[in-house]
């Protein structure tokens, strides 16, 4: 039986990666004087390594192998990442990234028929609390019984440890759980943890490999606004997730 839904958030609840993480980066980079800028393609690049700041050192490794690292490069990655958050989440104060389609009216459906709500994530936690916090509602950490996020287990997606955590806090089976994704690298978190998951693409994750989803999708849809299905299986159809359809899904396999 279907008790619980578990969602990833960057990508996922809202597009924040282009618009949001990137540009923080960014800031970031500039008030430490580096000259280190990450255009829209590169980042679409980077964003195979989960994590801000594995992210960095992932950069400087492959893309800046000349740049003359510190002694206190470990500590330079903390105080470049402190900063980052700090920006991110002033843009999300600033009302900057809305949550996708749908993502507002199926939290709101699940709210109602009492299906636990949880995150799963490898963004750092202020972040999470603020795109709750100001793209869903004053009160929108409260919406979710539990919130995995960041550094609460080192290995970051694709290994599953995050999802196996989250799933643990909610002593619940995997069996009982859906998962949310937008990502080859978290389709695999969830599916290593034994979830079965709904995908919504984004610009930056359209051409990864999402075999094994439940069902891949555009986004989650809106009445008036309908999803498009990508995958094979029901390729074309046109309509919106509400817990109905994602219960169809869920028994059918
Ligand atoms: C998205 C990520 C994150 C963010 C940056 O993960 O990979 O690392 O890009 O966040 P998910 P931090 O889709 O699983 O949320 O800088 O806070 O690490
Ligand atoms: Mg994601």
């Amino acid at each position: 039986m279907l008790r619980a839904l578990l969602f990833d958030v960057d990508g996922t609840l809202a597009d924040t990666e282009r618009d949001g993480h990137r540009p923080a980066f960014n800031a970031a980079f500039r008030e430490f004087g580096l000259d280190w800028e990450w255009d829209v393609p590169l980042y679409g690049e980077l964003l195979a390594v989960t994590g801000g700041k594995e992210r960095m050192r992932h950069y400087v490794e492959r893309y800046r192998p000349d740049w003359p690292r510190p002694a206190d490069f470990d500590d330079l990655i903390g105080e470049l990442h402190r900063a980052k958050t700090r920006h991110y989440t002033r843009l999300l104060a600033e009302g900057g990234i809305p949550l996708r389609p749908g993502v507002r009216r199926l939290l709101t459906e699940a709210r109602d028929t009492g299906l636990i709500l949880g995150i799963a994530t490898t963004t750092t936690p202020d972040n999470v609390t603020a795109l709750l916090k100001h793209s869903l509602a004053e009160d929108g950490e409260q919406w979710f019984a539990v919130i995995a996020a960041g550094d609460i287990v080192p290995a970051k997606k694709p290994a599953p440890d995050i999802y196996l955590w989250a799933i643990q806090q909610l002593g619940l089976s995997p069996r009982e759980c859906l998962a949310f994704e937008d990502s080859e690298n978290g389709l695999c978190a969830a599916g290593g943890a034994g979830l079965k998951t709904v995908v919504t693409v984004n610009d930056y994750t359209r051409d990864h490999d999402f075999s094994g989803a439940l069902a891949v999708l555009s986004d989650l849809g809106e009445p008036g606004a309908p999803y498009t299905r990508l995958d094979a299986a029901g390729a074309g159809e046109t309509a919106w997730v509400d817990l109905q359809r994602l219960r169809e899904w869920f028994e059918q396999v």
